[in-house]
Parts: structure tokens; C-alpha cells; sequence
């Protein structure tokens, strides 16, 4: 474990860094708030195990007492999974508002998509430039009703800011699609289909959206994620999967769970931090846990083609 005084990094990770091997990081806020135990754990090992298959070494992320820890460890992904800290309290999400709260309270946090990616900037040296992929299943966006929540999630001001390629299935389809595919549009990531001309809805493959770009492989996509930042750009790139066809839910069974959840959170008054764990867990119990089935395919398949994707870009920057 290398460890400073605000950072701890797994030795695997450190080492497969300092030796330009590739290295996919992956969140924990999915597996304490996205996903009902235990299938969290299980899917949390899956996706590590993929990465692992694919000649890349896994990074989950996440707080541990405090510390922001890249590469959690068996035991620590078991806290996780199970929603408390060892003395008991809640696991709490975090994201960039209060990642340094949650450090200086020395809580166990769970990060989202917008916190674990700027932790996973800081695996490596102030002076290296190695590209880093993170994976994930669907980012945070624009939620419906936006217009009057004003609710956008930190997600889409980490992309804007965070150089990495971002493996997903598009934006959770509780968001307002549209909305928040507009907004990645302006802060200038490039949204690019794997394999797909359309902007995945999640649990579904395609939301009639369109992506800036569409790639075939791995290679292709570390091409067109290095060139974004050849040119300056200083955001992600994000890379969006479709659900395999196996597991894919119809839009409109989805979108059904989606209304009554949405409805439901609206009478008990459920909104800010704690609306997209509702919604997912409401969403899961509507379709009797066909959702986390496929949210668990989505994790797993997302895991692989970023191992591939970092591969790719390792072969290419060397
Ligand atoms: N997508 C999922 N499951 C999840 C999330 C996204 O399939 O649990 C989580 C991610 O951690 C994401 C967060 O960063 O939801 C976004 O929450 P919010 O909308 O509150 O920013
Ligand atoms: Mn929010």
C-alpha cells in the first residue's frame, strides 16, 4: 500500500501505474447506494474479476475512515456492500461537495462517478500523463423536473473537468435524457457510441439520441480520446456501451417503473442527494428485480470494454 497523508493507493494499482500497465478505476457509491445487497457484492467482485480477465488491473474507490482509498481491498468492499461503517453509522455518498467533509469527519464514503474520477486522477505522479480509464454503469445528469429543482448532477462537472475515458451505458434513464445530453454537448465532452450510433438509455440500448461519434473497438476509441486531448481538451471522453441484447428491458416497462418512482418520491418529498437511491431502489422493487439484473450486466460489460479500452491506450502512448 502506498500511502501519504491524504492518499492510499493499493500496491497492484501503484505498481501496474508506475509500470504503463492498464489500470480501470471504478466507483463505490454503486455498491452502497446503487444496487440491493447482495447482489452489490457479488457484482462489485464481478466487475473487478472482468477487468482482471482482460489483463487490467482493478481500481475500486472509495473512503475509508477518511481516506480516499484507490484500490479497496476484499474486506473493505464487504463494508461497503453491507451500508455501514464499522462503528456503525451509515455509509454516506459522496460527491465533490463533500468529499472534504467527508475526510475531515473521517467517514466511510461512498463515491459517486464525479468524486471517484477526481480521486483516480490522483493515482498517479504530478509528472505523468498516463491516460486512466474509469467504469461505471450509468453517470448522473439532469433530472427530470430539472427545470424547477434546478437538480444537475456533480457528475456532469467532473466529466467537464476530469481527463479520463468514461466507460457507460449513457445517463441513468430516471434523468431527463434529452436535458442531459444537451448539457454534455455544451461542456464539450465528446459523447462516442461503442458499436452504437445512439446514446444508450441505461437499461435500454437506444433513447433515439444521437452520439458525436461512433467507434468499433477499443483501439478506435483510445484514438479518439487521446486526440480530444491533444487538442486541449481538458475533460472525460465519455464511451457509452449499450445493455447487451440479453439483458436489455423494453423502454416502456422502464419508463412505467420510472413514472410511479418518480411520483412516489415527489408525495414523500425525496429530492436531492437521496432521489437517484430512491428512484433505483423503487425502480427495482416495480420490476421485481429485473432492473438490478440488468444494472448488474450493464457493470460487468462496462468493466471489460474499459479493461480493453485501457489496454488500447496503453499500446498506443507507449
Ligand atoms: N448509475 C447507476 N447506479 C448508481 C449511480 C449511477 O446505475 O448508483 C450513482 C452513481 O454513483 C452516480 C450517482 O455518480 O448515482 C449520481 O447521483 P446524483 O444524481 O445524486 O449526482
Ligand atoms: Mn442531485
Amino acid at each position: 500500500m502506498v500511502s501519504s497523508e491524504w492518499i492510499r493507493i493499493a500496491e497492484p494499482v501503484a505498481r501496474a501505474i508506475a509500470e504503463g500497465r492498464p489500470v480501470v478505476t471504478l466507483e463505490s457509491n454503486v455498491i452502497a447506494h446503487g444496487l440491493p445487497h447482495p447482489i452489490n457484492l457479488e457484482t462489485a467482485r464481478a466487475c473487478e474479476e472482468a477487468v482482471r480477465q482482460e489483463g487490467a488491473v482493478p481500481a475500486t474507490i472509495g473512503l475509508v475512515d477518511g481516506m480516499p482509498t484507490i484500490g479497496l481491498n476484499s474486506k473493505e468492499i464487504l463494508v461497503f456492500a453491507g451500508g455501514e461503517a464499522p462503528n456503525g453509522s451509515q455509509i454516506e455518498k459522496v460527491s465533490l461537495s463533500n468529499l472534504a467533509a467527508a475526510m475531515l469527519k473521517k467517514a466511510w464514503g461512498a463515491t459517486t462517478v464525479a468524486s471517484t474520477m477526481r480521486i483516480a486522477l490522483l493515482a498517479r505522479a504530478d509528472d505523468c500523463e498516463q491516460p486512466l480509464v474509469f467504469s461505471t454503469g450509468g453517470i448522473g445528469g439532469i433530472h427530470r423536473g430539472a427545470i424547477n429543482s434546478f437538480d444537475a448532477s456533480a457528475d456532469l462537472v467532473a466529466l467537464a473537468t476530469t481527463r479520463l475515458v468514461c466507460v457507460c451505458a449513457g445517463a441513468k434513464s430516471v434523468l431527463d435524457l434529452p436535458k442531459t445530453r444537451e448539457c454534455l454537448e455544451t461542456i464539450g465532452v465528446p459523447v462516442v457510441g461503442y458499436a452504437t450510433q445512439e446514446f444508450p438509455a441505461f437499461y435500454s440500448r437506444g433513447s433515439g439520441l444521437a452520439v458525436d461519434f461512433t467507434v468499433q473497438t477499443p483501439d478506435e476509441a483510445a484514438r479518439l480520446a487521446l486526440s480530444h486531448w491533444r487538442m486541449g481538451g481538458r475533460g472525460a471522453v465519455m464511451v457509452c456501451v449499450p445493455v447487451p441484447d440479453e439483458f436489455e428491458l423494453p423502454i416502456e416497462q422502464i419508463e412505467r417503473a420510472t413514472l410511479e418512482a418518480i411520483g412516489e418520491a415527489r408525495r414523500l418529498a425525496i429530492s436531492g442527494k437521496a432521489l437517484t437511491p430512491f428512484l433505483l431502489s423503487r425502480i427495482e422493487e416495480l420490476t421485481e428485480g429485473r432492473s438490478t439484473r440488468t444494472n448488474r450486466a450493464v457493470l460487468i460489460n462496462n468493466a471489460s470494454v474499459a479493461a480493453r479500452i485501457a489496454a488500447a491506450l496503453m499500446a498506443t502512448v507507449r
